[in-house]
């Protein structure tokens, strides 16, 4: 089924020290993602790139810049809430940070709607830390913590709607902090690691996850972190951790997700173009984009040569 794709340019750096990630929409565009989607029957339409709402919050010495992410998060919920009433968004990050936005703003849009909002999480952190507890200062750590509505965010936009723990799932954690890995544990939130996807593969741990929000007729929220994925395959990311996806497991995932028609709004974060070979990260992160799009192993293009 064709839809209408929304791309959303979210040049958020402010999650993290490591400058870099604001050159992540340009590097997609770049890398053909418009292209990639319309030659599969999709109405794009690349709405550009957003710029976080100036914001009178007061800088906190322990969190990387406060202000400017609350921002963010304010304009990101506006342009989320905006864009599933028109269809499809994708959001080009950017560092994690965005999520913090993206997320809110499907979450009220699905509670608008009557709807549970459920999340995928692919990344090899859990982003489950609070301004309380990071122990980096770097807010692209929190994002699923302030939308399940943990205390802390006083700063932020408020929560109306959390979105359940349960009906979040995790999938690639390798790297996970001691106070997260504590709140992890007493949470219900569906997580695993890359030990349980090396066990079971990643279909009998994500096919039962997608068969849960189809049963509650849930919006799904696909949230694609770079370091989902082994950084021999994609370099482009400040924070890489040995031993993630596969090129294969990453396109099976997306073609589960396609073939479930569930997804109903994306996030592509935490591309360092600065830190790239060639493109090969930004090009492997628009051909995963393309497979849950409804791309099928037998069109994938022959690669160029880079
Ligand atoms: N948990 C660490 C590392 C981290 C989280 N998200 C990413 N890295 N990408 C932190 O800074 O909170
Ligand atoms: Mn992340
Ligand atoms: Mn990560």
């Amino acid at each position: 089924m064709t839809k209408t794709i929304l791309l959303i340019g979210a040049p958020v750096d402010s999650g993290k020290t490591r400058q870099g990630c604001l050159m992540g929409p340009d590097a997609y565009r770049v890398a053909r993602l418009p292209g990639a989607l319309a030659d599969l029957g999709h109405e794009v339409r690349d709405l550009g790139n957003l710029a976080p709402r100036p914001c009178a919050v007061a800088a906190m010495d322990h969190l990387f810049e406060l202000p400017r992410t609350v921002g963010w998060t304010q304009t990101l919920s506006a342009a989320a809430q905006d864009a599933m009433a028109q269809g499809l968004p994708i959001f080009l990050g950017g560092d994690h940070a965005l999520s913090l936005g993206s997320v809110h703003g499907v979450a009220a849009h699905a509670a608008a709607q009557g709807r549970p909002q459920f999340v995928l999480w692919l990344d090899a952190h859990s982003d489950f830390h609070t301004p309380q507890t990071t122990q980096s200062g770097n807010l692209h750590g929190t994002p699923l913590a302030y939308v399940t509505g943990q205390p802390g965010f006083d700063a932020f936009p408020p929560v109306p709607h959390p979105i359940p723990q349960e009906n979040l799932c995790i999938l690639g954690l390798r790297s996970v902090d001691g106070a997260e890995r504590a709140a992890l544990e007493a949470s219900r939130i569906n997580r695993h690691d890359m030990r349980a996807i090396d066990e079971h593969g990643i279909k009998a741990l994500l096919a039962p996850f997608l068969a849960r929000v189809a049963q509650a007729g849930g919006a799904l929220h696909v949230s694609l972190d770079v370091d989902f994925l082994d950084p021999s395959i994609a370099p482009a990311v400040g924070t890489t951790v040995p031993g993630g996806a596969t090129v294969r497991e990453a396109h099976l995932a997306m073609e589960l997700i396609h073939d479930s028609s569930l997804m109903t709004s994306m996030d592509l974060v935490e591309l360092n173009p600065m830190l790239d070979e060639r493109g090969r990260t930004a090009q492997v992160m628009v051909d995963l984009c393309a497979s849950a799009l409804g791309r099928r192993v037998f069109d994938r293009p022959t690669p160029r040569l880079l």
